[in-house]
């Protein structure tokens, strides 16, 4: 068994989440390779030694360059505002670790494509957190897509839908906020949303050659939560896009944080000539299927309830009919990394994988700022 030593900066949201899975892969997947909670890295010493102290991390850091300069991490784990990515990711590469970075990749292509180069020239394992691929239902729907189930594709929606902005009072900003400030977080649902829904569909469905969008900012002004002035907000509140895939296939795919009642709703269809697929992540262990070729008197659509152990990555869990979770995910991303170790190959989605996200994303804000159809 090889020891990886991981260094986490950063410990909001995603540093649990990513965290758990480190601790939880080994338990339930045979890999060769091990995640040690080496290092947590966060500026404020007090909050960092709690998240160590809290998560089993044997010491920390305040600084991340000084990190980057210990012999004893091997992996970097970029949790922090999307405005950061690019010069940490750069800086890990350079200096021999593996990079593993939070979604979205950078804020822009052209940050983007900096820091596939940086991970490339290096020769460095690198990986993005899109995590919703490896919810089994999902991994499922890959499979019966490449199994050619589905036939010629027709369609591909996604939604990817929230509330959480609706008062105005929300600032922007600071350490809690930092997803409505453009500046930190490079666009507002376009990059934090619409991102998954994207990786997603170039994952099932294949490249996207076109997109026209639109975008709205419901809220003109919030409290920003480091100035203490109001200030003007810059991010996008609600964003929708329709789009030709390089198959043929049309896409459409909307995302907000203004749809009241729905907190993290993220849903996807795709129809073919012989057979659908739908997926709900409330309802994230079942994966709907409409099979044409069905006898006609019991055809319909299918709810299959994925937890058997020929399922993806069901072999390793508990024993079927019992369900596992969004955290899941997040295991399961960690034991593909262990395994892309493992077998010396590149592990997905890569930096380079997530630029063609980041490419979707920029033509998406482009086409909404020009009231133009933009090529990707
Ligand atoms: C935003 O609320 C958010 O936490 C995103 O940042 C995540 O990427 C998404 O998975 C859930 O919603």
């Amino acid at each position: 068994m090889k020891n990886v030593n991981i260094g986490m900066i950063g410990y909001g949201f995603m540093g649990k989440a990513h965290t758990n899975g480190y601790a939880q892969a080994n338990h339930f997947f045979k890999l060769g390779h091990k995640p040690v909670l080496k290092a947590l890295c966060a500026r404020n010493a007090e909050k960092a030694q709690e998240f160590a102290d809290n998560w089993g991390y044997e010491s920390i850091e305040t600084d991340w360059r000084e990190l980057l300069k210990r012999d004893d991490i091997d992996a970097v784990d970029i949790c922090v505002p999307n405005n950061l990515h690019k010069e940490i990711s750069i800086a890990a590469a350079e200096a021999g670790k593996a990079v593993l970075c939070e979604k979205p990749l950078a804020i822009d292509v052209a940050e983007g494509e900096a820091m596939c180069e940086a991970v490339e020239k290096a020769g460095v394992p690198n990986m993005v957190w899109y995590n919703y691929r490896r919810i089994p239902a999902v991994s499922l729907a890959k499979q019966i897509i490449d199994e050619g189930r589905l036939g010629k594709i027709f369609h591909y929606r996604a939604n990817f839908l929230q509330d959480w902005t609706i008062n105005a009072d929300v600032p922007q900003g600071g350490a809690a906020t930092w997803r409505l400030d453009a500046e930190a977080a490079g666009s507002g649902v376009t990059g934090d949303l619409l991102a998954h829904c994207i990786d997603t569909a170039l994952w099932l469905n294949g490249g996207i050659k076109d997109v026209s969008a639109m975008t709205e900012t419901f809220v003109k002004e919030r409290l920003h939560a480091e100035t203490g002035k109001k200030e003007p907000v810059t991010i996008d509140d609600a964003c929708m896009f329709h789009c030709h895939f390089d198959n043929g296939s049309l896409g459409l795919f909307e995302s907000t944080r203004y749809a009241r009642g729905h907190k993290a709703l993220y849903t996807l269809e795709i129809n073919g000539e012989h057979g659908s697929l739908a997926w709900d992540l409330h309802d994230l262990h079942r994966l709907q299927y409409f099979n044409y070729a069905d006898d006609g008197i019991v055809r319909g659509w299918r709810d299959v309830h994925v937890s058997d152990g020929d399922q993806p990555y069901m072999g390793n869990w508990w024993v079927p009919g019992l369900n596992v979770g969004y955290e899941h995910s997040f295991i399961h991303q960690v034991a593909d990394f262990l395994k892309s170790l493992d077998e010396g190959k590149p592990v997905h989605p890569s930096f380079r994988d997530a630029l063609e996200t980041q490419k979707v994303c920029d033509a998406v804000l482009k086409s909404a700022k020009d009231r133009a159809w933009m090529d990707v």
